[in-house]
Protein backbone atom coordinates (compact mmCIF):
# COMPACT_ATOMS: atom_id res chain seq x y z
CA UNK A 1 0.00 0.00 0.00
CA UNK A 2 2.56 2.44 1.20
CA UNK A 3 4.89 1.51 -1.99
CA UNK A 4 1.11 2.35 -4.06
CA UNK A 5 1.00 5.77 -2.29
CA UNK A 6 5.01 6.52 -2.84
CA UNK A 7 4.15 5.89 -6.80
CA UNK A 8 1.11 7.86 -6.72
CA UNK A 9 2.69 10.75 -5.25
CA UNK A 10 6.04 10.72 -7.24
CA UNK A 11 3.92 10.90 -10.43
CA UNK A 12 2.29 13.56 -9.41
CA UNK A 13 -0.34 13.04 -7.28
CA UNK A 14 -0.92 14.70 -3.20
CA UNK A 15 -2.33 14.12 0.18
CA UNK A 16 -5.78 15.19 0.84
CA UNK A 17 -6.25 17.75 3.06
CA UNK A 18 -8.29 16.68 6.32
CA UNK A 19 -12.36 17.57 5.64
CA UNK A 20 -10.99 18.54 1.75
CA UNK A 21 -13.89 16.57 0.04
CA UNK A 22 -16.85 17.62 2.44
CA UNK A 23 -14.75 21.40 1.81
CA UNK A 24 -15.17 21.08 -1.65
CA UNK A 25 -19.15 20.21 -1.18
CA UNK A 26 -20.02 23.06 0.62
CA UNK A 27 -17.88 25.80 -1.37
CA UNK A 28 -19.82 24.51 -4.60
CA UNK A 29 -22.85 24.57 -3.13
CA UNK A 30 -24.00 20.55 -2.38
CA UNK A 31 -23.83 21.36 0.94
CA UNK A 32 -24.87 23.78 3.61
CA UNK A 33 -22.50 24.16 6.56
CA UNK A 34 -24.67 22.46 9.11
CA UNK A 35 -24.78 18.86 6.70
CA UNK A 36 -21.01 19.87 6.35
CA UNK A 37 -20.89 19.96 10.06
CA UNK A 38 -22.93 16.26 10.01
CA UNK A 39 -20.62 14.31 7.91
CA UNK A 40 -18.00 14.83 10.98
CA UNK A 41 -20.23 13.85 13.60
CA UNK A 42 -21.60 10.74 11.92
CA UNK A 43 -18.07 9.50 11.50
CA UNK A 44 -17.25 10.12 15.05
CA UNK A 45 -20.53 9.10 16.46
CA UNK A 46 -20.25 7.20 19.60
CA UNK A 47 -23.25 5.71 19.86
CA UNK A 48 -26.58 4.95 18.34
CA UNK A 49 -28.15 7.99 18.98
CA UNK A 50 -25.52 10.41 18.35
CA UNK A 51 -25.34 8.89 14.78
CA UNK A 52 -29.24 8.92 14.12
CA UNK A 53 -29.25 12.87 14.74
CA UNK A 54 -26.46 13.28 12.78
CA UNK A 55 -28.06 11.37 10.13
CA UNK A 56 -30.86 13.70 11.07
CA UNK A 57 -28.62 16.94 10.35
CA UNK A 58 -27.14 15.54 7.30
CA UNK A 59 -30.72 14.91 6.31
CA UNK A 60 -31.24 18.56 7.15
CA UNK A 61 -33.50 18.55 9.73
CA UNK A 62 -31.80 21.41 11.63
CA UNK A 63 -31.43 23.66 8.06
CA UNK A 64 -35.01 23.52 7.55
CA UNK A 65 -35.80 25.18 10.59
CA UNK A 66 -32.85 27.34 10.38
CA UNK A 67 -34.19 28.18 6.84
CA UNK A 68 -37.84 28.77 7.69
CA UNK A 69 -36.47 31.34 11.28
CA UNK A 70 -34.08 33.17 8.61
CA UNK A 71 -37.17 33.59 6.17
CA UNK A 72 -39.11 35.55 8.80
CA UNK A 73 -36.48 37.44 10.15
CA UNK A 74 -36.00 38.23 6.07
CA UNK A 75 -39.39 39.35 5.64
CA UNK A 76 -39.01 41.56 9.08
CA UNK A 77 -35.90 43.14 7.93
CA UNK A 78 -38.25 44.03 4.25
CA UNK A 79 -40.67 45.50 6.54
CA UNK A 80 -38.72 47.96 8.72
CA UNK A 81 -36.25 48.86 5.61
CA UNK A 82 -39.01 50.01 3.59
CA UNK A 83 -40.01 52.75 5.68
CA UNK A 84 -36.11 54.13 5.56
CA UNK A 85 -36.40 53.51 1.38
CA UNK A 86 -39.36 55.00 1.74
CA UNK A 87 -40.07 57.71 4.29
CA UNK A 88 -42.91 59.32 3.37
CA UNK A 89 -44.57 56.43 1.77
CA UNK A 90 -43.64 53.81 4.32
CA UNK A 91 -44.37 55.80 7.52
CA UNK A 92 -48.02 56.16 7.95
CA UNK A 93 -47.95 52.03 6.88
CA UNK A 94 -44.91 50.91 9.28
CA UNK A 95 -46.01 49.48 12.51
CA UNK A 96 -43.40 49.86 14.14
CA UNK A 97 -45.03 48.39 17.48
CA UNK A 98 -45.54 45.38 15.68
CA UNK A 99 -42.10 44.93 14.21
CA UNK A 100 -40.96 45.18 17.47
CA UNK A 101 -43.17 42.39 19.10
CA UNK A 102 -41.95 40.10 15.63
CA UNK A 103 -38.66 40.78 16.92
CA UNK A 104 -39.37 39.48 20.54
CA UNK A 105 -40.92 36.27 19.46
CA UNK A 106 -38.21 35.44 17.28
CA UNK A 107 -36.17 36.11 19.50
CA UNK A 108 -37.60 33.68 21.79
CA UNK A 109 -38.01 30.78 19.33
CA UNK A 110 -34.25 31.24 18.51
CA UNK A 111 -33.13 30.75 22.23
CA UNK A 112 -35.14 27.50 22.50
CA UNK A 113 -33.50 26.50 19.25
CA UNK A 114 -29.79 27.33 20.78
CA UNK A 115 -31.24 26.00 24.21
CA UNK A 116 -31.05 22.50 22.95
CA UNK A 117 -27.29 22.13 22.12
CA UNK A 118 -27.20 21.04 25.91
CA UNK A 119 -29.45 17.90 24.59
CA UNK A 120 -27.63 17.66 21.61
CA UNK A 121 -23.91 17.71 23.50
CA UNK A 122 -25.26 14.65 25.77
CA UNK A 123 -26.63 12.60 22.76
CA UNK A 124 -23.01 14.04 20.81
CA UNK A 125 -20.38 13.38 23.32
CA UNK A 126 -22.25 10.95 26.05
CA UNK A 127 -21.69 11.76 29.56
CA UNK A 128 -19.09 11.47 32.19
CA UNK A 129 -20.64 10.23 35.96
CA UNK A 130 -17.99 10.02 38.99
CA UNK A 131 -18.79 8.08 41.79
CA UNK A 132 -17.33 9.42 44.69
CA UNK A 133 -17.86 8.94 48.99
CA UNK A 134 -15.95 8.25 51.86
CA UNK A 135 -13.79 5.09 52.24
CA UNK A 136 -15.16 1.51 51.76
CA UNK A 137 -18.90 3.19 51.61
CA UNK A 138 -19.82 0.81 48.60
CA UNK A 139 -18.62 3.10 45.40
CA UNK A 140 -16.91 -0.25 43.51
CA UNK A 141 -19.28 -2.27 44.19
CA UNK A 142 -22.27 -0.21 42.45
CA UNK A 143 -19.56 1.06 40.03
CA UNK A 144 -19.62 -2.82 38.74
CA UNK A 145 -23.15 -2.87 39.31
CA UNK A 146 -23.91 -0.23 36.95
CA UNK A 147 -21.61 -1.02 34.56
CA UNK A 148 -22.65 -5.17 34.46
CA UNK A 149 -18.86 -6.19 35.15
CA UNK A 150 -16.18 -6.77 37.54
CA UNK A 151 -13.85 -4.53 36.33
CA UNK A 152 -12.82 -2.52 39.86
CA UNK A 153 -11.48 -4.41 42.68
CA UNK A 154 -14.12 -4.50 45.88
CA UNK A 155 -12.60 -5.29 49.16
CA UNK A 156 -13.87 -5.03 53.00
CA UNK A 157 -10.55 -2.92 53.42
CA UNK A 158 -11.17 0.82 53.26
CA UNK A 159 -8.86 2.84 50.69
CA UNK A 160 -9.50 -0.69 48.18
CA UNK A 161 -9.67 1.75 44.92
CA UNK A 162 -6.50 3.55 44.82
CA UNK A 163 -6.98 5.94 42.32
CA UNK A 164 -9.61 6.24 39.98
CA UNK A 165 -11.30 3.40 37.49
CA UNK A 166 -12.86 4.32 34.40
CA UNK A 167 -15.54 2.58 32.17
CA UNK A 168 -17.96 3.48 29.62
CA UNK A 169 -21.64 1.82 28.51
CA UNK A 170 -24.13 2.81 26.71
CA UNK A 171 -27.53 4.00 28.24
CA UNK A 172 -30.84 4.42 26.17
CA UNK A 173 -28.32 4.59 23.36
CA UNK A 174 -26.62 7.97 25.33
CA UNK A 175 -22.71 6.79 25.89
CA UNK A 176 -21.69 7.07 29.40
CA UNK A 177 -18.33 6.78 31.11
CA UNK A 178 -18.31 5.94 34.61
CA UNK A 179 -15.67 7.03 36.73
CA UNK A 180 -15.00 5.25 40.50
CA UNK A 181 -12.75 7.02 42.54
CA UNK A 182 -10.78 6.42 45.52
CA UNK A 183 -13.16 6.47 48.78
CA UNK A 184 -11.94 10.10 50.39
CA UNK A 185 -10.31 9.76 54.08
CA UNK A 186 -7.59 11.08 56.16
CA UNK A 187 -5.11 9.30 54.29
CA UNK A 188 -2.17 6.76 55.27
CA UNK A 189 -0.06 7.24 53.44
CA UNK A 190 1.87 9.55 50.41
CA UNK A 191 0.54 7.48 47.94
CA UNK A 192 -3.23 7.28 49.08
CA UNK A 193 -3.17 10.91 49.02
CA UNK A 194 -1.82 11.33 45.69
CA UNK A 195 -4.44 8.42 44.81
CA UNK A 196 -7.21 10.19 46.19
CA UNK A 197 -5.97 14.08 44.68
CA UNK A 198 -6.26 12.32 41.41
CA UNK A 199 -9.50 10.87 41.54
CA UNK A 200 -10.93 14.03 42.84
CA UNK A 201 -9.32 15.64 40.33
CA UNK A 202 -10.94 13.32 37.73
CA UNK A 203 -14.05 13.88 38.95
CA UNK A 204 -13.97 17.42 38.56
CA UNK A 205 -14.21 17.00 35.09
CA UNK A 206 -17.16 15.22 35.11
CA UNK A 207 -20.83 15.94 34.17
CA UNK A 208 -22.33 14.69 36.64
CA UNK A 209 -21.04 13.61 40.58
CA UNK A 210 -22.65 10.99 42.30
CA UNK A 211 -21.94 11.06 46.12
CA UNK A 212 -22.52 7.85 48.23
CA UNK A 213 -23.46 7.34 52.00
CA UNK A 214 -23.11 4.12 53.23
CA UNK A 215 -26.38 2.85 55.06
CA UNK A 216 -23.96 1.42 57.50
CA UNK A 217 -22.92 5.30 58.43
CA UNK A 218 -25.71 8.08 60.10
CA UNK A 219 -26.95 9.83 56.69
CA UNK A 220 -27.02 13.54 56.50
CA UNK A 221 -29.93 14.76 57.38
CA UNK A 222 -28.97 18.23 54.91
CA UNK A 223 -27.21 17.56 51.72
CA UNK A 224 -24.39 20.72 50.63
CA UNK A 225 -25.20 22.67 47.80
CA UNK A 226 -21.93 23.37 46.10
CA UNK A 227 -23.62 25.38 43.38
CA UNK A 228 -21.05 24.44 40.88
CA UNK A 229 -21.49 22.94 36.89
CA UNK A 230 -21.65 19.56 37.84
CA UNK A 231 -25.17 17.78 38.26
CA UNK A 232 -24.91 15.99 41.71
CA UNK A 233 -26.96 12.68 42.82
CA UNK A 234 -26.71 11.45 46.15
CA UNK A 235 -27.88 7.97 47.29
CA UNK A 236 -27.52 5.44 49.88
CA UNK A 237 -25.79 2.45 48.93
CA UNK A 238 -25.61 -0.92 51.17
CA UNK A 239 -29.41 -0.34 51.29
CA UNK A 240 -29.75 -4.30 51.67
CA UNK A 241 -28.55 -3.45 55.52
CA UNK A 242 -30.83 -0.97 56.24
CA UNK A 243 -34.50 -2.49 58.23
CA UNK A 244 -36.89 0.90 56.83
CA UNK A 245 -35.77 2.98 54.69
CA UNK A 246 -35.95 6.06 56.54
CA UNK A 247 -34.15 8.64 53.88
CA UNK A 248 -35.30 10.43 51.12
CA UNK A 249 -32.43 9.41 48.85
CA UNK A 250 -32.31 6.55 46.44
CA UNK A 251 -31.39 3.81 48.34
CA UNK A 252 -29.35 1.32 46.61
CA UNK A 253 -27.52 -2.21 46.95
CA UNK A 254 -24.73 -3.73 45.00
CA UNK A 255 -25.85 -7.21 46.69
CA UNK A 256 -29.24 -7.69 45.86
CA UNK A 257 -29.58 -5.28 43.01
CA UNK A 258 -32.19 -3.16 44.56
CA UNK A 259 -32.69 0.52 43.10
CA UNK A 260 -29.66 0.27 40.64
CA UNK A 261 -32.20 0.71 37.58
CA UNK A 262 -33.83 3.77 39.03
CA UNK A 263 -30.08 5.18 39.61
CA UNK A 264 -29.35 4.92 35.93
CA UNK A 265 -32.81 6.38 35.21
CA UNK A 266 -31.86 9.75 37.83
CA UNK A 267 -28.60 9.67 35.75
CA UNK A 268 -30.14 9.72 32.35
CA UNK A 269 -32.56 12.32 33.63
CA UNK A 270 -30.01 14.78 35.48
CA UNK A 271 -28.56 15.51 31.56
CA UNK A 272 -31.10 14.85 30.05
CA UNK A 273 -33.58 18.22 31.31
CA UNK A 274 -34.96 19.09 28.26
CA UNK A 275 -36.72 16.03 26.00
CA UNK A 276 -36.24 15.57 22.30
CA UNK A 277 -39.56 15.87 21.61
CA UNK A 278 -39.29 19.82 22.17
CA UNK A 279 -38.81 21.64 19.28
CA UNK A 280 -40.31 19.23 17.18
CA UNK A 281 -36.83 17.58 17.55
CA UNK A 282 -34.55 19.78 16.38
CA UNK A 283 -31.43 19.94 17.85
CA UNK A 284 -28.55 22.08 17.79
CA UNK A 285 -25.03 20.14 17.87
CA UNK A 286 -22.36 22.28 17.45
CA UNK A 287 -20.79 24.94 19.88
CA UNK A 288 -20.51 27.37 16.06
CA UNK A 289 -24.12 27.11 16.09
CA UNK A 290 -25.13 27.86 19.09
CA UNK A 291 -23.06 30.65 19.41
CA UNK A 292 -24.55 32.40 16.36
CA UNK A 293 -28.02 31.55 17.37
CA UNK A 294 -27.15 33.27 20.74
CA UNK A 295 -26.11 36.07 19.07
CA UNK A 296 -29.19 36.34 16.61
CA UNK A 297 -31.86 35.92 19.64
CA UNK A 298 -29.95 39.07 21.13
CA UNK A 299 -30.37 40.87 18.22
CA UNK A 300 -33.81 40.53 17.42
CA UNK A 301 -33.70 41.67 21.65
CA UNK A 302 -31.58 44.41 20.98
CA UNK A 303 -34.07 45.54 18.12
CA UNK A 304 -37.19 45.62 20.70
CA UNK A 305 -35.24 47.64 23.34
CA UNK A 306 -34.34 50.22 20.22
CA UNK A 307 -37.91 50.50 19.87
CA UNK A 308 -38.91 50.99 23.19
CA UNK A 309 -35.91 53.23 23.95
CA UNK A 310 -37.99 55.33 20.95
CA UNK A 311 -34.67 55.36 18.86
CA UNK A 312 -34.93 55.79 15.33
CA UNK A 313 -35.80 53.34 13.33
CA UNK A 314 -32.85 52.68 11.33
CA UNK A 315 -31.48 51.62 14.78
CA UNK A 316 -33.91 48.98 14.90
CA UNK A 317 -33.14 48.00 10.59
CA UNK A 318 -29.39 47.63 11.97
CA UNK A 319 -30.09 45.36 14.55
CA UNK A 320 -32.27 43.27 12.70
CA UNK A 321 -30.06 43.36 9.71
CA UNK A 322 -27.21 42.03 12.01
CA UNK A 323 -29.03 39.12 13.60
CA UNK A 324 -30.24 37.83 10.12
CA UNK A 325 -26.93 37.51 8.91
CA UNK A 326 -26.04 35.77 11.94
CA UNK A 327 -28.78 32.90 10.78
CA UNK A 328 -27.17 33.31 7.60
CA UNK A 329 -23.74 32.57 8.59
CA UNK A 330 -25.20 29.15 10.60
CA UNK A 331 -25.94 27.66 7.55
CA UNK A 332 -22.41 28.81 6.50
CA UNK A 333 -23.25 31.58 4.13
CA UNK A 334 -20.48 34.89 4.51
CA UNK A 335 -18.13 32.78 6.87
CA UNK A 336 -14.70 33.53 7.20
CA UNK A 337 -11.77 30.91 5.74
CA UNK A 338 -10.52 30.62 9.24
CA UNK A 339 -14.20 29.08 10.73
CA UNK A 340 -13.90 26.87 7.63
CA UNK A 341 -10.13 25.85 8.37
CA UNK A 342 -11.21 24.89 11.77
CA UNK A 343 -13.99 23.18 11.33
CA UNK A 344 -12.46 21.27 8.23
CA UNK A 345 -9.51 20.49 10.33
CA UNK A 346 -11.45 18.17 12.48
CA UNK A 347 -12.31 16.24 9.79
CA UNK A 348 -10.41 13.06 9.08
CA UNK A 349 -7.77 13.17 6.00
CA UNK A 350 -9.69 12.84 2.34
CA UNK A 351 -13.17 13.25 4.14
N1 LIG B 1 -24.21 -5.76 52.39
C1 LIG B 1 -23.65 -5.06 51.43
N2 LIG B 1 -22.32 -4.88 51.40
C2 LIG B 1 -21.78 -4.17 50.40
C3 LIG B 1 -22.59 -3.58 49.40
N3 LIG B 1 -21.77 -2.89 48.55
C4 LIG B 1 -20.53 -3.05 49.01
N4 LIG B 1 -20.51 -3.82 50.13
C5 LIG B 1 -19.32 -4.21 50.90
O1 LIG B 1 -18.65 -3.04 51.35
C6 LIG B 1 -17.24 -3.22 51.29
C7 LIG B 1 -16.61 -2.09 50.51
O2 LIG B 1 -17.06 -2.15 49.19
P1 LIG B 1 -16.34 -1.38 48.00
O3 LIG B 1 -17.24 -1.44 46.84
O4 LIG B 1 -14.95 -1.88 47.82
O5 LIG B 1 -16.29 0.08 48.60
P2 LIG B 1 -15.51 1.37 48.07
O6 LIG B 1 -16.30 2.54 48.43
O7 LIG B 1 -15.15 1.19 46.64
O8 LIG B 1 -14.20 1.31 48.94
P3 LIG B 1 -12.79 2.06 48.70
O9 LIG B 1 -12.37 1.78 47.30
O10 LIG B 1 -11.91 1.41 49.68
O11 LIG B 1 -13.01 3.48 48.98
C8 LIG B 1 -17.02 -4.60 50.70
O12 LIG B 1 -16.78 -5.51 51.72
C9 LIG B 1 -18.32 -4.91 49.99
O13 LIG B 1 -18.60 -6.29 49.95
C10 LIG B 1 -24.00 -3.79 49.46
O14 LIG B 1 -24.79 -3.32 48.63
N5 LIG B 1 -24.47 -4.53 50.50
MG1 LIG C 1 -13.41 1.20 45.67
Amino acid sequence: MSRLLRAAIEAGARHAEAGEFTRRAFQNGKLDLIRAEAISDVIAASSERAWRLAQAQLDGSLGSKVTSLRAQATELLAEVEACIDFPEEGEPYLDNSAVAEKATLLADEISLLSNTFTLGKVLREGIEVAISGPVNSGKSSIFNRLIDRERAIVDSLPGTTRDFVEASVVWSGIQVTLIDTAGTRKAESRVELQGIELGRKRAAEADVLLHVHSAEEPIPRSLPVTGGPQMELHIVTKGDLLDRAETPLLLTSAKTGEGVEQLRQAILDAVCTRDTEANDGHIVTSERQRALLEAAAAGFRQAYQAFAAHAPVEIMALEIREATQRLAEVMGERVGEEVLDQLFGRFCIGK
